[in-house]
């Protein structure tokens, strides 16, 4: 902390001119002395932070060279007493013209766990606002907001307000009008099919599906359990609780038949489930919500006319049954990436509409720039005919009531929701588009999870020696069978997937690639 207070405080004390700016040309800056203070001292920060990064010696050299005796430069020298690498010089350039100030937006959840009767939560984000301000940067603290939220805030503010208002109430006003403009077109809505129940898991979607409320004009009827009052953040309830125990979570009221749904701590993945006449739970995870959603898409650009290609980006633990349903009867394009959101969402831009989603429920729609023009175009053209401006006019609210920037559980829902109403399909109906393969996730505690080493998005190991063998052989016995093995980015285990055609087999499968993972 000390070291940032000084940076502020020298930092003010060479100023940079206005409207100055300095290239890193080929021998380093250089321009007449006296424009040059506020570029030394960039440049011992910047120098600084190379040493630290090739934990060896940096040279800085201050001349000009031939130049006449006015002017004068600065250049830095690398380790092996070379000139400094070519992005480096990049990044002194940057640095030396900075003079916009930093902006820092800050969020946090609700985790209300306290140390000396401190929410701790407050400690950490204070800390995050003090590392801020001690570099002179400029912060806004939005307190309480989902994760999706404040990816929501920073991008809005970015554009310039073209994405919408970076404010809790401009995301609410702009998802809820495009809900209430998709719901339009749903005839005959009963209020069975308005209501859904949430599972808020006691954490921070609860307070903001709350808060919302009143921007949906009654166009839809939560009943919100988990809300925080009463039970702990995640505890036997959220989306991974559900996904994971492929089990109703505690604390909520299911009746047969009535659509549910989870959200996760952070409100960043949604899950839907529901119980049948039976009593028997029902599960509609990732995967079936982007097949629900690339069905809606698909049909609407053959409504609207629209040559535009559509893809669906999943990971190695997308149930088969999805990845064939896709491929084989809707005929769109699926892409496997790795595990974590960065690599499905970078995906997913390579295509005019990309949905991604993790079985897990983490997932949204990414439209391409073009894509989204020539949806306004055709839905604002006087010429068009009912029917396709009809479909362009509900693909623009769809992209509006989607939160493009990361996976989002109140717009994922408010997607959702308006989708079955538009298509009147009950939860079962859309439950039976295809049915899941039964598959089994175990995790594995091993000396050294790094010893696996995987390829093709994780659907094989190439190390250890012989394990990829052992799993094929062990795949081959049963029908329909699928395995892999991937150690965790997030815990200290290896993680094992198996489905296959009956939950027994799954179950078996699971276990015998366990042991060979040992
Ligand atoms: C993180 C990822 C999630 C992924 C999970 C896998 C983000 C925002 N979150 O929670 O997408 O499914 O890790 O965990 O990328 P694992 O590596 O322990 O299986
Ligand atoms: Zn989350």
């Amino acid at each position: 902390m000390a070291e940032f207070q000084e940076v502020s405080k020298q930092s003010g004390l060479h100023p940079k001119p206005a409207g100055l700016v300095l290239q890193y040309g080929t021998a380093g800056f250089r321009t007449n002395a006296k424009d040059l203070d506020h570029v030394m001292f960039r440049m011992g920060l910047l120098a600084t932070l190379r040493s630290k990064k090739t934990k060896a010696t940096i040279g800085v050299m201050v001349t000009a060279s031939h130049n006449p005796e006015e002017d004068n430069g600065v250049k830095l020298v690398d380790p092996m007493g070379e000139m400094v690498t070519p992005t480096w010089e990049g990044y002194a350039t940057q640095l030396a013209n900075a003079d916009q100030e930093a902006n820092v937006f800050v969020g946090k959840d609700t985790r209300y766990m306290t140390i000396s009767d401190h929410p701790y939560n407050n400690i950490l984000s204070q800390a995050v606002l003090d590392g801020v301000s001690a570099l002179g940067g400029k912060s806004k603290d939005y307190g309480l907001v989902t994760t999706p939220q404040l990816h929501y805030m920073v991008c809005c503010q970015n554009t310039q307000g073209k994405y919408g208002e970076a404010t809790v109430e401009g995301y609410y006003k702009k998802l809820c009008q495009a809900f209430i403009q998709l719901t339009k077109n749903a005839s005959n809505c009963t209020d069975d099919q308005k209501h859904l129940t949430v599972d808020g898991a006691n954490g921070i979607g609860a307070l903001k599906v709350r808060e919302m409320e009143s921007h949906l004009k009654k166009e839809l009827h939560i009943s919100l359990f988990n809300d925080g009052s009463k039970g702990k953040l995640n505890h036997q309830c959220g989306a991974d609780f559900v996904k994971v125990q492929q089990k109703a979570p505690t604390g909520i009221e299911m009746n047969p038949g009535e659509r549910c749904c989870s959200y996760d701590g952070d409100a960043d993945r949604i899950i839907y489930y529901y119980s049948d006449s039976k009593g028997q739970f029902h599960l509609l995870d990732g995967d079936k919500i982007a097949t629900l959603i690339s069905t809606f898409l698909k049909e609407l650009l053959t409504q609207a006319g629209l040559d535009l290609q559509i893809a669906v980006v999943q990971t190695a633990y997308a149930n088969g049954s999805s990845t064939r349903y896709l491929e084989d009867t809707m005929k769109v394009i699926v892409r496997c990436t790795k595990t974590g959101v960065k690599h499905l969402h970078h995906a997913a831009q390579e295509f005019d509409i990309g949905v991604y989603f993790e079985a897990n429920g983490h997932g949204t729609v990414l439209f391409s720039k073009a894509a989204q023009e020539k949806i306004q175009q055709l839905a604002e053209n006087t010429g068009t005919d009912d029917e396709r401006k009809r479909a362009a006019l509900l693909l623009q609210n769809t992209v509006n009531v989607i939160n493009q920037t990361v996976g989002d559980a109140i717009s994922d829902m408010l997607l959702i929701e308006a989708i079955l109403a538009i298509k009147s399909m009950t939860v079962q109906q859309w439950d039976a588009i295809y049915s899941d393969l039964p598959n089994r996730q175990l995790k594995v505690k091993v000396s050294d999870r790094r010893v696996i080493d995987t390829t093709d998005a994780e659907r094989r190991a190439v190390s250890p020696d012989g394990l990829q063998e052992a799993i094929d052989g062990l795949v081959k016995k049963y029908r329909q069978a699928r395995s892999f093995v991937r150690p965790s980015g997030t815990e200290d285990v290896v993680r094992v997937y198996a489905e296959a055609e009956t939950q027994e087999s799954a179950d078996d499968l699971a276990h015998e690639v366990s042991l060979a993972v040992y």
